[in-house]
């Protein structure tokens, strides 16, 4: 059995509950924050079969899409920690970041 973890954005979320379900797959869903735009995403646990891995990473991969993302990250300008400017960044946010971890021991109660 394998543990997949996927950060996803939180407007895929819907999409993606929607499809595991219809396949029958069950998921826990976290409110998860992300640790350079510090904005909200959603971490989906999977607990899966090792043969149904390719089909839930199918399922991740079709109902998440990529988009961009302007910041304005504050950042400190010389010595005086008061003076600050913004320089706003565009960054990629990915359609899915996903982790497969192997499970030593399932059981429930
Ligand atoms: P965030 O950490 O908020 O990152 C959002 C996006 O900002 C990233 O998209 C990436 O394009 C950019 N980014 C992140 N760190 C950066 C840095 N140090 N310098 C420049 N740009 C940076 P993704 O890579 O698609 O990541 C989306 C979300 O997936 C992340 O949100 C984070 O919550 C999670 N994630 C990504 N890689 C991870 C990892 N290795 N471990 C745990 N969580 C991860």
């Amino acid at each position: 059995m394998k543990m997949i973890l996927a950060v996803i954005q939180d407007k895929d979320s819907p999409k993606l509950t929607q499809n595991l379900v219809k396949a029958g797959i069950r998921a826990t869903k976290l409110a998860s924050t992300g640790g350079f735009l510090r904005a909200g995403n959603t971490t989906f646990m999977i607990g899966i079969e090792d043969h149904r891995v390719d089909e839930v990473l199918d399922l991740i991969r079709t109902s998440c899409r990529s988009r961009e993302q302007v910041v304005s990250p504050t950042t400190p300008m010389g010595a005086q920690m008061e003076s600050y400017v913004s320089y706003p960044v565009t960054v990629q946010v990915g359609g899915a970041t996903v982790f497969v971890l192997d499970v030593a021991q399932f059981e429930q109660f």
